[in-house]
């Protein structure tokens, strides 16, 4: 049997969230290696690109976010089979990166700093991929971003959502995605409501 690790941060969120629920969604056992922030330094040079997540299979590396989302999402059957369906799941990971990025530049600033470039990006970039990606749910049936039912595009986009509305981004207004793309939470309220996505959580003792 393949033997797989997940090194990522520890919390319930980011860009090894979606590897992590779709691995237990699937019922793939793996080891799920949640590195401290104060660990990172040594840890650092040892990955592909400087940075995590980082699936090791079988004791060889694997990066990027999203390589490793399709990897698992085929592992688990979360990934679309169809290369139209597979190029929609994608687009909608892409996406969430796109963003993902953005944010990450100003983790580190200074206060003030931050702040302004943060209320930037809520009243630009944020509401321009929020809009953007309900409009392609919407184009693509309106429950599921491909294949009419879960893949590791809807774990992506709706992880990046509840971040979104959890407050832990500072100058980032929660209501951002109910103001801008109800459907995107409604999205979210179907993922949150998956059996698979209630499972992960009540492990960790957290609501779905
Ligand atoms: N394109 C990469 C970006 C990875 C990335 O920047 N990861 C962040 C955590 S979400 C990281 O490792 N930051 C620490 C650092 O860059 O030193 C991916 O999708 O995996």
């Amino acid at each position: 049997m393949t033997k797989l690790k997940l090194t990522y941060f520890d919390f319930h969120g980011g860009r090894g969230e979606t590897a992590r629920l779709a691995l237990s969604i699937g019922g793939i056992p793996f080891e799920d290696d949640r590195l401290a922030f104060v660990d990172w330094p040594q840890y650092k040079s040892r990955t592909p690109f400087g940075a995590v997540p980082v699936l090791q299979v079988d004791g060889k590396d694997l990066a990027q976010s999203n390589a490793i989302n399709r990897y698992v999402g085929r592992l688990t059957d979360l990934y679309p089979a169809d290369p139209w369906q597979a190029a929609l799941c994608d687009e909608a990971m892409e996406a969430v990166e796109d963003m993902d990025s953005m944010i990450m530049t100003t983790l580190f600033l200074p206060d003030e700093e931050k702040k302004k470039q943060r209320q930037a990006l809520a009243e630009g970039p944020i509401p321009f991929y929020l809009e953007a990606l309900q409009r392609r749910l919407e184009a693509n049936g309106g429950r599921y971003f491909a294949d009419d039912r879960l893949t590791v595009a809807d774990l992506k986009v709706f992880i990046w959502v509840r971040s979104l509305r959890s407050g832990k981004l500072d100058h980032v207004p929660t209501d951002l995605p109910e103001r801008k793309a109800p459907k995107l939470v409604e999205h979210l309220e179907r993922v949150n409501n998956h059996p698979g996505v209630k499972a992960y959580y009540a492990k960790f003792g957290l609501p779905a």
